[in-house]
């Protein structure tokens, strides 16, 4: 039907061309992001994008839902298997969305929720703030102890005295482990809902690399991109005692269609990560971070929390080598590494111009890298701190990054290229 892009409309064609190139001659290491198979993004250029399917299976406002349905009770099939959930619910168009369908479905207007605060490693949407969510409910944010790990005891003794109605577990930038036997201990006493966003570490616990919050949560919200490595949207798993309740405040409470295409990726992504292979990848995405602390802390960077336990590090520049998170990620990105600045534990400076940054193994581990990688990558990243003035040190450095990331493609078609060279 009608033209290739590449012939209809160059200006697009040329930014998505110069988008492949950006991913596959640099380096990722945000945190939050990943390279999607083929297969995957197959499915999101589907036509399923053309079907509105408000409703959910077997129960739509619309004809013609054959094959909706049967992508939708594939995904939520496979993700049930995967977690062990009660119930799915496929169709929020984001993680963001995910937690306020969540709030609008379990509490009501003022009722107090307990979340980690954003720069101790919390999310926005836990009720920073600046947020819808912050100013329809009220939540008290608990932080993490000097030595760097969740303050448990701090969230005993807030629950005995606000008595929340959810208490709020997982963030966007935290590395330790989650202790949900205490979150639930602690729910359990003060009569509280517990929900955790695992959208960070989705992937790791399918893979099972760290341990799977669904059996003691409530509640547990998540992308469905990140470690999960499958399309850009979010997911919701309960306990089916929720699940009339958040599946009528998505819709027709909160969203009309859902994205089918999104939902038909989803799936695919589900079977994916049901693979041995990809338990293997989610082990190797947490040793490659605990190689690039040990290599960075040999180099003086500040490790917050002392540690990674997971797929993630947020480094304190400013303790590292005096440079602001802003600086460290310009120059970075000279040099064909992609980091983001990033909040600090007890943050000083302001959130657009931050202490630190975040970075994250999820998509240099799905191009294959390993140990080995994960060294040279500490030494750019190093010397790239150092020489941050030094304009011949970073041409160097990038030569370095180019010449490295050629050997690990990430499509298929370059794979291909690459084979019959
Ligand atoms: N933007 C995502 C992240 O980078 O963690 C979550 O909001």
């Amino acid at each position: 039907m009608g033209k290739k892009l590449k012939d209809s409309d160059v200006a697009v064609a040329d930014a998505i061309a110069g988008e492949t190139r950006r991913q596959v001659e640099g380096i990722e290491l945000i945190a939050s992001e990943n390279y999607v198979s083929d297969a995957v993004l197959e499915a999101l250029g589907s036509v399923m994008t053309n079907k509105y399917a408000e409703g959910y299976p077997g129960n739509r406002f619309y004809g013609g839902q054959e094959f909706t349905d049967r992508v939708e009770t594939l995904a939520q099939d496979r993700l049930k298997k995967i977690f062990g959930a009660e119930h799915v619910n496929v169709q929020p168009l984001s993680g963001a969305n995910a937690n306020m369908i969540v709030y609008s479905a379990l509490l009501s207007p003022g009722d107090t929720v307990l979340g980690m605060d954003l720069g101790h490693g919390g999310h926005l949407t836990h009720g920073h703030p600046v947020t819808l969510s912050a100013k329809m409910y009220n939540f008290v944010r608990y932080k993490t102890t000097d030595e760097g790990v969740v303050d448990y005891g701090a969230i005993h003794d807030l629950a005995r005295k606000h008595r929340p109605k959810m208490i709020l577990a997982g963030y966007s930038a935290y590395s330790r482990h989650v202790d949900y036997e205490q979150f639930r201990m602690i729910a359990d006493e003060v009569g509280a809902i517990l929900m955790m966003d695992m959208a960070h570490i989705a992937g790791l616990i399918a893979g099972g690399a760290l341990e799977n919050p669904v059996p003691l949560c409530d509640v547990v919200t998540s992308t469905t991109h990140k470690s999960f490595r499958g399309p850009r949207s979010g997911m919701i798993l309960c306990k089916s005692q929720y699940a009339e309740a958040i599946d009528k405040a998505l819709f027709p409470g909160f969203q009309g269609g859902p994205h089918m295409n999104n939902i038909a990726a989803l799936a695919v992504a589900a079977s994916e990560a049901s693979q041995v292979s990809f338990g293997v990848y989610a082990k190797k995405v947490i040793q490659n971070a605990k190689v690039m602390e040990e290599e960075l802390k040999k180099e003086g960077f500040h490790i917050c929390f002392g540690q990674t336990d997971n797929h993630l590090l947020l480094i304190d520049t400013i303790k590292s080598n005096g440079h602001t998170g802003t600086e460290v990620d310009a120059v970075l990105e000279k040099v064909g590494i992609t980091v983001n600045k990033n909040m600090v534990p007890n943050e000083p400076r302001s959130a657009y111009d931050p202490s630190g940054i975040r970075i994250g193994t999820p998509a240099i581990t799905t191009r294959g890298m390993g140990p080995t990688e994960m060294k040279r990558i500490a030494s750019w990243i190093t010397r790239a701190c150092a020489e941050m003035n030094n304009a011949q040190e970073l041409v160097s450095i990038k030569g370095e990054v180019l010449e490295m990331t050629a050997g690990y493609p990430i499509f298929q078609e370059e794979k291909n290229t690459i084979k019959t060279d």
